[in-house]
């Protein structure tokens, strides 16, 4: 990205500033705690002052710094690289960064090893384009996307002698401009829920791929940016799935609004969570969705019932239609995803366990075979693990150097 050695003393001083920031936290922490803890002596024989009961996830906020090493000098530099200033860097944002370039080594170990072991230093040559054009393939990036950027490659090739960086270099900006295009042309570049007017994201996809728990880190995210959030249950067809969404919900703070019953109509669940964020004045209602009924054409039915609902009840909603797909699914998520565009109105996707998969090149089929925006990335089961999706820092994440 940058030149090493400065890249190195920035990082380090980048470490410096937050390894102390952390130390003054934790002081703070522990005076709070030790103040807590006298309070509480004191209310042993006071039993008017009862004792907060209610579930408090402290650790859910908190990251440890990890040790100055590769992993943070490379996420300090991809920071940097988007302009961020040394002071602005966060202790979360490096480690976001750290588990999506880990999570995607099994993609790279595939792809990229392998493509900088054949390109070399040596100047890239037709061959090399072809044995490019066969790694992009096993990567799952899709016929599409990888006849764009091998096209643009040999053009670039008849015209000048391109070095083995500098086809790097090129390689990664071609691979943003396929995922960046969906998103330009959706007129959002980040999706947010928009001010004064009740935004509901609807998370759909087959099952299994991650839409609860997508929902929930969606939750923490979105009222830990202050917006008021509710959470519709509407997959009514799993028993379990009410309690799963309750405890994402407490996690961060966020209502549920669910039906046990049996066999509850989930379009009537939306309506009741309508009602209840009007009533509020909540900016974001989250949507869980089923991802398996009796059959796939009742699923349709089922979103379709639920949308008619919502543009009834609130016409000026911002409705969003998020599909949620599993990148270790490669192709096959590929597929599903083909198959909801056409029959659900989607507006974007989220891709799922973006951890340890050799697939993750499938985000790249998304965007130019479905012509989805990617939204969101999830590269973990924890709360943290999802993140806005931002095109620069996967694709950095992606050809990272070993
Ligand atoms: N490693 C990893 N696991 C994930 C991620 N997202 C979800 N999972 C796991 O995937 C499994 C299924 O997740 P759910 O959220 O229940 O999936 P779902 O789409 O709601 O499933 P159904 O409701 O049955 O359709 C769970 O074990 C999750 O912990 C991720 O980003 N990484
Ligand atoms: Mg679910």
């Amino acid at each position: 990205m940058t030149d090493s050695n400065n890249s190195r003393e920035w990082a380090s001083e980048a470490y410096a500033i937050l390894k102390k920031r952390q130390a003054e936290q934790k002081e703070a922490e522990q005076k709070e705690a030790e103040q807590k803890e006298a309070e509480q002596k004191e209310a042993f024989s006071d039993t008017s002052k009862l004792e907060d009961t209610s579930l408090t996830f402290k650790n859910d906020n908190e990251v440890e710094l990890g040790e100055f090493d590769d992993d943070f000098t490379w996420s300090a530099m991809v920071l940097a690289a988007q302009g961020k200033k040394i002071n602005q860097i966060s202790v979360d944002e490096i480690d976001w960064l750290t588990k999506l370039r880990r999570g995607l080594e099994e993609t790279r170990k595939g792809f990229v090893t392998e493509l900088l072991d054949k390109l070399g230093d040596d100047p890239l040559t037709p061959e090399s384009l072809d044995d490019l054009e066969t790694l992009l393939i096993r990567a799952d990036v899709g016929i599409d996307s990888t006849d764009k950027v091998i096209t643009s490659l040999r053009n670039k090739l008849n015209e000048e002698v391109v070095g083995g960086e500098e086809g790097i270099k090129f390689l990664k900006e071609e691979l943003r401009l396929i995922i960046d295009k969906p998103i330009k042309n959706s007129g959002k570049n980040l999706l947010v829920p928009e001010q004064g007017k009740l935004n509901v994201w609807l998370l759909v996809g087959v099952n299994g791929v991650g839409k609860t728990t997508t929902l929930g880190k969606l939750a923490y995210l979105s009222s830990r940016s202050n917006y008021k959030t509710l959470i519709a249950a509407a997959d009514t067809f799993r028993a379990a799935a009410v309690e799963q969404l309750k405890v994402w919900g407490q996690r961060s703070n966020v209502d549920v609004i669910s039906n046990q019953s049996k066999n509850a109509d989930p379009a009537a669940v939306v309506f009741d969570a309508i009602n209840s964020a009007k009533k509020r004045n909540c900016d974001l209602l989250l949507v869980d969705t089923a991802g398996r009924l009796q059959t796939k054409s009742n699923l349709m039915d089922e979103l379709s019932k639920i949308k008619k609902i919502i543009d009834k009840k609130v016409p000026d909603a911002i409705v969003e239609s998020l599909l949620v797909l599993d990148a270790s699914q490669g192709q096959n998520g590929l597929k599903q995803a083909k198959s909801f565009a056409k029959s659900a109105n989607l507006s974007g996707a989220i891709i799922t366990k973006l951890d340890g998969t050799s697939r993750g090149g499938v985000s790249l089929a998304v965007s130019s075979e479905v012509n989805l925006p990617i939204r969101f990335i999830g590269a973990g089961e924890g709360i943290k693990d999802l993140r806005p999706f931002n095109s620069f820092e996967f694709v950095e994440a992606l050809l990272a150097d070993r």
